[in-house]
């Protein structure tokens, strides 16, 4: 059923908004990611405040905009020449009205109070779309792995832990992997944390080793669920990923299994990318050696093309969005694909994005999407496979069993299928019908909503 309000309570919900949005604004001065990332969710919210005038009096959009608490520490480390080197690291503990605080950490030299928070705002709702008992959180430090050796990685992921470690378990708070931490950090942040605790409580961190406790399909589960959700959107219009061409950014972990799950669903994937270029390969991209020069390497991109002399190396990643294909997945960074980026994939016939990065889209590019009447699914929703078999894994960790990969993959995929239906659901209760932002965001707020009055004001 199709709600409908009046135009004096939609313009009450406006301004509530409007009101909330600004004291965000003013409250987190220069944090221009974080107010992206609320620019977005706060639009999506009108129709909710339209319908439950009652949720304004009980402030729900100012306390869930505002960190239950973050934190901010020294990381100091030592280099391989011996030379002391000092990073900042994060967490922030955004809301956990549905369980523990749960999220990733990103290693990125640009990682700053307001990545942290936008990430950790859209956290909250992705994972409560995922049905699983967790709340949103997040972290990491602003420390370039890049050039990095092994032991300096180590001895960083330490002393990290040296901090994180009082403000994290598997009850409280639970982090995983984003940007720069994969299965080799997540090891050695386990290995210090166990060392400083004097005990194994594998539920503390996901995205472990299954050697020690990890879930198996942890690593596909980002990018197969990406996968698994826009075939939902193509199947609602006739469409499938089979003859369609790709063109997926990053060559990361989400990028890498996107890729997979997509030529395993009879895709052509022509183009990939990392930070410094990417690479056109209009046969098909060749997984294999991508993962070769990425995972087990750590190389560049444009190592591919010495390999595959049909392929092209371009400098600079942002042209990889000029290449003609049916399906666009971002999988890199967020703001990777801004307005112009749209109207050239709209010009060359995209059919379909689905967003496996977070908050890869500009506001514009996504309005560009729409008005297109491009299939457009929003990261909160797409992206949720990962931290939706996190969530496994914390259940497999806390029961103390293991299991196997395919019935890991067919929950993922359930919980895909359901997140797109509830998402689509949403969006035509609250008058906005096949607007996926929408959706997510309604869809995610009203669970969170739900915990948090019933558990009074906190
Ligand atoms: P990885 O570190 O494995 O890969 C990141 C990829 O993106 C690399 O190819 C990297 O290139 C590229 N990249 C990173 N920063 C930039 C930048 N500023 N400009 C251009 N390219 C960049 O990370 P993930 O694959 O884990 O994460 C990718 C995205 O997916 C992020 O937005 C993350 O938040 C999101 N995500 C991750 C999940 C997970 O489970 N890992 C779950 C849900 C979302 P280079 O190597 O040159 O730096
Ligand atoms: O953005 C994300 O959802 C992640 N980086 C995964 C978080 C997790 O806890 O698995």
């Amino acid at each position: 059923m199709i709600e409908t309000y009046s135009q004096s309570a939609v313009a009450e919900a406006k301004a509530y908004v409007e009101n909330v949005y600004r004291s965000v604004v003013l409250r987190n001065p220069h944090e221009s990611e974080f107010h992206q990332a609320a620019r977005e969710i706060f639009d999506s919210l009108v129709p909710v405040f339209a319908k439950h005038p009652d949720y304004r009096q009980l402030g729900l959009l100012e306390r869930l905009s505002e960190p239950e608490r973050m934190v901010t520490f020294r990381v100091a480390w030592v280099d391989d020449s011996g030379r002391v080197q000092v990073n900042r690291g994060f967490r922030v503990q955004f809301n956990s009205a549905i369980g523990p605080y749960k999220g990733g950490l990103r290693f990125h030299p640009s990682v700053n109070a307001s990545i942290v928070k936008f990430l950790g705002f859209e956290q909250v709702l992705k994972n409560s779309l995922t049905g699983q008992p967790i709340g949103g959180g997040k972290g990491g430090a602003d420390f370039d792995p890049k050039g990095k050796s092994d032991m300096e990685i180590m001895r960083f992921c330490q002393s990290f832990m040296t901090e994180l470690y009082r403000h994290i378990g598997a009850d409280t708070d639970v982090p995983a992997g984003d940007i720069g931490v994969g299965s080799r950090e997540i090891g050695y942040l386990y290995g210090q944390y166990k060392r400083i605790r004097g005990a194994s409580e594998a539920g503390v961190l996901t995205g472990k080793n299954p050697l020690y406790g990890g879930s198996l399909a942890r690593t596909e589960a980002t990018g197969y669920g990406c996968v698994y959700f826009v075939q939902k959107m193509l199947q609602s219009a006739d469409l499938d990923f089979r003859g369609s061409r790709v063109v997926v950014s990053g060559s990361g972990n989400v990028s890498i299994y996107a890729m997979e799950k997509a030529i395993q669903l009879g895709a052509t994937v022509v183009a990939c990318s990392d930070s410094a270029g990417y690479i056109h390969d209009p046969d098909g991209i060749d997984l294999e050696t991508v993962k070769r020069i990425k995972e087990a390497g750590r190389g560049r991109i444009a190592e591919y093309a010495a390999e595959h002399p049909q392929a092209i190396y371009v400098e600079g990643c942002g042209g990889i969005w000029s290449l003609p294909c049916e399906i666009a997945l971002p999988c890199a960074t967020q703001n990777e694909l801004n307005e112009q980026d749209a109207e050239r994939l709209i010009a060359n016939g995209v059919k379909a994005v689905g967003e496996g990065a977070n908050m890869p889209s500009t506001l514009e590019a996504i309005d560009r999407f729409h008005a297109a009447g491009v299939l457009f699914g929003p990261a909160k929703a797409a992206n949720a496979g990962g931290v939706a078999v996190s969530a496994l894994e914390m259940a497999q960790n806390s029961a103390r069993v293991s299991w196997t990969f395919e019935k890991v993959d067919g929950q993922l995929h359930r919980i895909m299928e359901k997140i797109y239906a509830d998402c689509t659901e949403a969006a035509e209760e609250y008058g906005h019908p096949g607007n996926l932002v929408v959706g997510a965001n309604i869809s995610g707020f009203l669970k969170v909503a739900g915990a948090m009055i019933a558990q009074g004001v906190v």
